[in-house]
């Protein structure tokens, strides 16, 4: 039997390009997010290679989560991966100028809906043991203040020290957990987060060279592939053009 791979968040950037990656290993997908017509030409380019099971979710319902977990046919059931990866950004203005729907919507997904997620496939990691992993797409923004983060990088500081709980929960049992930490990488982020400026997801990403989706794919395989006795806490990936700035002093 192959191994199963369940991705949250798969429709576009890390969640799909992870997909593609996973798939050309041979490993059977689960394959989730809100638009369907996505999921299903996904899974029309891949289940030529691979066992391809797609299902609409959003990850916010937790009722719907656990449907979702309880429906999943025999042959996806023996998960050895859990990629946390559906996630968002909002609203990269000063906090004071931000609507409080943004930040729910920021902590909705990026909190609740990892955890509805969590709580819903650990069982599936549990029965499966030795050599299983969730791996948590957290951020930069995470471990680094920066302006405009605001929410955002609060969510992903959750992120890193849930992993880092889930550990110690989970040290006897085989199961893994990961915070994967990319910084600048060119998907749809972007334009998600300016709610569909392309010109302002052009002009970030034109002028530099930030990561793709496919070099993150390419360090979740890594992580989940490694032997069973090694676990990566926290994998923080830059660009290399992209570092730190000095901090922000109000001046006279
Ligand atoms: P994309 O916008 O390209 O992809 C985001 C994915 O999340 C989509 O597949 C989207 O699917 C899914 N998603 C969003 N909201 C929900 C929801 N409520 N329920 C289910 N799925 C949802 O961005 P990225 O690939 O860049 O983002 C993936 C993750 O990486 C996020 O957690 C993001 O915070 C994180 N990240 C991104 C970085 C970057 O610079 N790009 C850097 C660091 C971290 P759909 O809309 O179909 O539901
Ligand atoms: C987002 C990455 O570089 O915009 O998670 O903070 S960055």
């Amino acid at each position: 039997m192959s191994n199963v791979i369940f991705i949250t968040g798969a429709t576009s950037g890390f969640g799909r390009a992870a997909a593609r990656r996973f798939a050309e290993a041979g490993w059977s997908l689960v394959l989730s997010g809100r638009r369907e017509e996505r999921l299903q030409a996904l899974r029309d380019e891949l289940a030529a290679k691979v066992p391809v099971h797609i299902a609409t979710l959003d990850v916010r319902d937790a009722e719907a989560v656990q449907g979702m977990v309880d429906a999943l046919p025999e042959a996806f059931r023996k998960v050895t991966v859990l990629l946390n990866n559906a996630g968002l950004a909002l609203a990269p203005e000063p906090a004071q100028k931000v609507a409080l729907q943004d930040w729910h919507t920021m902590i909705d997904t990026n909190v609740t809906g990892l955890v509805n997620v969590t709580h819903a496939v650990l069982p599936l990691l549990l029965e499966t043991g030795k050599g299983t992993s969730i791996i948590n797409i957290g951020s930069v923004a995470g471990e680094w203040p920066y302006p405009g983060g605001h929410v955002y990088g609060a969510t992903k500081a959750f992120v890193k020290q849930f992993g880092f709980n889930l550990r110690c929960d989970l040290v006897s049992t085989g199961v893994r957990v990961t915070d994967i930490a990319p910084g600048m990488a060119e998907t749809e982020f972007t334009l998600v987060r300016t709610k569909g400026n392309q010109a302002a997801s052009d002009a970030l990403y034109s002028t530099t060279t930030p990561l793709s989706a496919e070099d993150i794919a390419e360090q979740i395989f890594y992580v989940a592939t490694l032997p069973a006795h090694i676990n990566i806490n926290r994998l923080e990936i830059m660009p290399s053009r992209q570092a730190w700035s000095s901090f922000a002093v109000d001046r006279d």
